[in-house]
């Protein structure tokens, strides 16, 4: 049996240099997921999008593929808006927008990615405020997740695009101290690739604690396309008895489904060593 389920990116609309699969209608591109052999659909969207849950939710049903996160990047490369910003109007706004994000998971029956809404520390200055800030706010996002059967996935990011939370050990640590209810990491292998000096051992120190689980390869192409040790990763998940999506979130070329084709091929010969039983 399988330990853990297979999702792809999708938005409505993104430029070719995002790390998106599918374009354009989520009920077309639910039945794509099908098509491909995917069990989960990830979505891209702004906070105040209109979806039509009704046809959303029926179509999810009638192919099999459900939602599998939120994710909420937008509404501050979009948005402009971030919750570490000094700007309380700033930050409530984000708060505002990530509440927005949690309405429309619980009505999918999925979950939400913190990634970029975050923000960024601004270069010189003290980290410490800006961390409790973002402490408090993630506490109270995560506690009203919660009393929506939602949960909260923060994400692991590369140096380069962040300065909160680069490594597993970073976000583990600020988590465990400020006792975060209902928050789990998420892992990136893109991002692992450049911020992990040992990304097995990475993911064994997350525990309980992993979440969800994106999948590209070193250059953000598709797995397999290049030199990231999937099976090592695959086999240190099954240690941790990790049960969430495996996402495939990578450049689509030579174009989404080609990519998202070889991405499963390869990701499946990458799982008999970890087959459990039954
Ligand atoms: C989002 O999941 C991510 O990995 C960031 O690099 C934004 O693309
Ligand atoms: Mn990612």
């Amino acid at each position: 049996m399988q330990a853990w389920s297979y999702a792809l990116s999708s938005a409505h609309y993104a430029p070719a240099t995002a790390p998106i699969l599918l374009r354009g209608d989520v009920c077309l591109n639910l039945k794509t997921a099908a098509a491909l052999g995917y069990q989960g659909l990830e979505l891209h969207t702004r906070e105040d999008v209109q979806l039509d849950y009704d046809t959303i939710i029926g179509t999810s049903a009638d192919c099999g593929v459900s939602v599998a996160a939120v994710v909420t990047g937008w509404l501050n490369t979009q948005g402009g808006v971030s919750l570490v910003d000094d700007r309380p109007y700033i930050s409530h706004a984000a708060i505002e927008g990530m509440r927005n994000y949690i309405k429309m998971a619980a009505r999918l029956k999925t979950n939400v990615i913190i990634g970029w809404i975050k923000g960024l520390i601004p270069e010189g200055t003290d980290p410490q405020p800006y961390l409790e800030r973002l402490a408090g706010n993630l506490t109270m996002i995560c506690t009203e997740a919660r009393e929506q059967g939602v949960k909260i996935f923060v994400e692991v990011i590369n140096r380069y695009e962040t300065n909160i939370f680069t490594t597993v050990r970073e976000a583990m640590d600020f988590l465990g101290s400020w006792e975060i209810p209902n928050c789990y990491i998420h892992l990136d292998t893109f991002h692992m690739n450049i911020g992990e000096s040992n990304p097995v051992e990475a993911i064994r120190s997350c525990g309980e604690r992993l979440g969800y689980f994106h999948v590209a390869d070193n250059t953000r192409l598709y797995p397999g396309s290049g030199i990231i040790d999937f099976r090592s990763y695959f086999s240190a998940l099954k240690e941790i008895g990790y049960k969430g999506f495996v996402s495939v979130e990578c450049l689509p070329y030579p174009d989404g489904e080609t990519a998202a084709r070889r991405a499963l091929e390869y990701l499946k010969q990458c799982e008999p060593e970890i087959r459990t039983e039954g």
